[in-house]
């Protein structure tokens, strides 16, 4: 082991010591292969990266949060591309505000960041569907990240759109990228089809050229690394604090006998499931193994350094043994928090970077300021079933079975699913999902009284009682579609039929609800006179909406909102879906509301759907720090 040690440390000893020769004028980035090290302008250069998704941070912050890190003394950033959040619509994308990618990358390369562009199709990331648009799933049988006919097309025209965008983005070209990635861990997706990875490889190089340094990432083992891997683009891997270090280098060298070694993924941190510990990885191990590895001259992205956020529907989803949806929080225990705060692990990184390279002097930026605006109480809008003609414009499709979510082509949020009892249920009488079709929670009412849920993999039958007629509302969410594993065709919605103790439920009603839209068009607080419910619609239990006004400071410092005792769904504040809450469930107690957001002048209006049980108080809490380990002990 030592001496395998020594002679990666030989190699690298070999690549520092060559004299660069530089053509003046002229901007290089390539490998050379026999000096294991890559070479900027003719002259041996190793990165010290830190990943960073712009998708996952308001506009606004983006400078802040690369400003910090390169005062940690990074050199270059790693960013992922998120298809999806770029094009919503087939055929329609969008590269404005918070998508403003050029934006971002000109900002980087202001602050003196080279970027790793990691531009998918699939990125994984923990994102919906890996970054995959959802729309692809009209195709039933589509084989994603495959040579399959229908996702080439779609993949080659948005890559047409993409890719020719970030050719001046080259540092060969004048810009800050210095390196491409392709796909992301392929070799541990069960499909390992070259003719995908070779018709890649052609886009790439058609879009790019023939000079830009090309790589994959895989997974630290030989089956990943096997499948992952193709001629001509460069073999990295990624792997954690608990990996061998030497150990994992040896592997990439069985794949790159020559060139640089590169750990494209090294993990600060780690993510968090709902109902899961929360993670966390030790700041002394980080640091330590940071520094073996840049002993050894090796290349490192850390990932995550800045994590962020998954607002709105943004969160993707694992499935293993169940499915399990990632938080609303992407703070990644990483060196930065998710409200971009430096931590005691970036200052310990800071202290292993500066035995390597010159880290600029000066300040680290401040955390940037918080605020506990204190407690303010909501009250209810209204019930789901009742809010309809407000939520569904378009009205319901209707269908003797159900549809899924795609097949009425919304992709994100909720649907709610109406029909009516086909007979008198005086005994309480299974409903039952037999396929596990639920995709992935089903919140069950009959005459808009809430009667329970039904949840993917965890509850598949509930009692239900009611008169025949009654109208029967199963209002069913996306939790997030699965982003890693051969289980991606993540389809939602009421996938197959239910049965009610011996009937198939037909005669569907199903209501596409834009929600997000009747938000941004004022609704509720706009024109929205104090209701008078009914005692039985007026119950905390079921899907129903509640709103209330945070009065204006004079501030608009970040916060962290508290929803103790509200038991799961999502919050909007002026018009911004900052993503679900579920305390219930834990880790993630406090949602991230960024200062930006908030209105120093005019009231701000806050929305909250809750799906199953509001708190008799009523009341949210803005705190001046996040709260997101209920529980911990998780560690990776
Ligand atoms: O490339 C992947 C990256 O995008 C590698 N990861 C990362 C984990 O944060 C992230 O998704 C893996 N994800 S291996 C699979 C997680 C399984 C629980």
């Amino acid at each position: 082991m030592a001496a395998a040690v020594l002679l990666l440390a030989a190699a690298i000893l070999v690549c520092s010591s060559i004299s660069g020769n530089l053509v003046s004028g002229t901007r290089s980035f390539s490998i050379d292969y026999k000096n294991n090290c890559f070479l900027k302008d003719g002259r041996p250069f190793q990165y010290i990266s830190g990943s960073i998704h712009y998708s996952r941070i308001p506009r606004f912050y983006w400078k802040d949060r690369l400003m910090k890190m390169y005062m940690t003394g990074l050199n270059a950033i790693q960013v992922y591309v998120p298809w999806n959040f770029h094009e919503a619509v087939q055929g329609i994308q969008n590269f404005t505000g918070d998508r403003d990618l050029e934006h971002f990358l000109d900002l980087a390369n202001q602050t003196g960041l080279l970027v790793i562009l990691r531009p998918g199709p699939y990125i994984c990331a923990e994102w919906e569907m890996g970054g995959l648009p959802a729309w692809l799933l009209q195709k039933p049988n589509i084989i994603l990240r495959s040579a399959d006919t229908d996702y080439i097309e779609a993949v080659n025209n948005w890559l047409a759109v993409l890719l020719p965008k970030m050719k001046r983005w080259l540092y060969i070209n004048g810009g800050n990228i210095i390196t491409v990635q392709v796909e992301n861990e392929y070799g541990s997706y069960y499909a390992c089809d070259y003719n995908y990875m070779r018709h890649l490889r052609t886009l790439f190089r058609l879009f790019l050229g023939e000079d830009t340094v090309l790589f994959t990432t895989d997974g630290n083992t030989d089956r990943e690394m096997t499948c992952g891997t193709l001629e001509g683009l460069y073999a990295t891997l990624d792997f954690g604090t608990d990996t061998n270090v030497s150990v994992a280098f040896k592997r990439q060298r069985r794949f790159e006998p020559k060139g640089p070694l590169v750990n494209s993924e090294f993990y600060t941190g780690w993510l968090d499931h709902w109902g899961d510990p929360h993670a966390v990885v030790d700041a002394q191990k980080v640091s330590r193994v940071l520094g073996e590895m840049l002993a050894m001259g090796a290349n490192v992205n850390m990932y995550m350094f800045e994590g962020g956020t998954n607002f709105g529907y943004w969160n993707g989803a694992d499935h293993d043994t169940r499915f399990r949806s990632v938080v609303t929080s992407y703070d990644y225990d990483a060196p930065l928090t998710e409200a971009g705060d430096p931590t005691e692990k970036l200052l310990a990184i800071r202290d292993v970077i500066a035995q390597f390279m010159q880290v600029p002097s000066g300040p680290m930026p401040p955390a940037t300021p918080k605020f506990a605006y204190g407690f303010v109480t909501l009250r209810k809008v209204g019930n789901m079933s009742d809010l309809l003609n407000t939520l569904s414009p378009a009205g319901p499709v209707e269908s003797q079975y159900p549809l899924t979510f795609e097949e009425i082509k919304q992709y994100y949020g909720y649907v709610l699913y109406r029909t009516t009892l086909p007979r008198d249920l005086s005994e309480p009488t299974p409903l039952i999902s037999p396929l596990n079709g639920v995709h992935d929670r089903a919140y069950v009412s009959i005459n808009g009284v809430f009667l329970g849920l039904l949840e993917r993999d965890t509850a598949l039958v509930m009692n239900v009682t009611g008169r025949q007629g009654d109208t029967v509302d199963i209002l069913v969410e996306n939790m997030g579609r699965v982003n890693f594993g051969s289980k991606i065709n993540d389809y939602k919605g009421l996938l197959s039929n239910l049965i009610l103790g011996k009937d198939v439920l037909t005669g569907w009603k199903i209501y596409p609800l834009d929600i997000d839209g009747a938000i941004a068009g004022g609704w509720p607080h706009s024109g929205s006179k104090k209701s008078v419910l009914a005692p039985w619609r007026d119950s905390p239990a079921g899907p129903a909406f509640y709103m209330g006004t945070l009065q204006p400071n004079g501030l608009s410092w970040d916060t962290f909102l508290k929803l103790s005792e509200w038991t799961k769904g999502q919050v909007w504040i002026n018009g911004v879906n900052l993503g679900r809450y579920w305390p219930a469930r834990g880790p993630q107690q406090t949602l991230y509301v960024p200062g930006p957001l908030l209105s120093t002048s005019v009231p701000n209006n806050i929305t909250v759907l809750e799906l199953e049980r509001a708190p008799a108080h009523l009341r949210v809490l803005f705190m001046d720090r996040p709260h997101l380990n209920a529980t911990t002990g998780k560690s990776r």
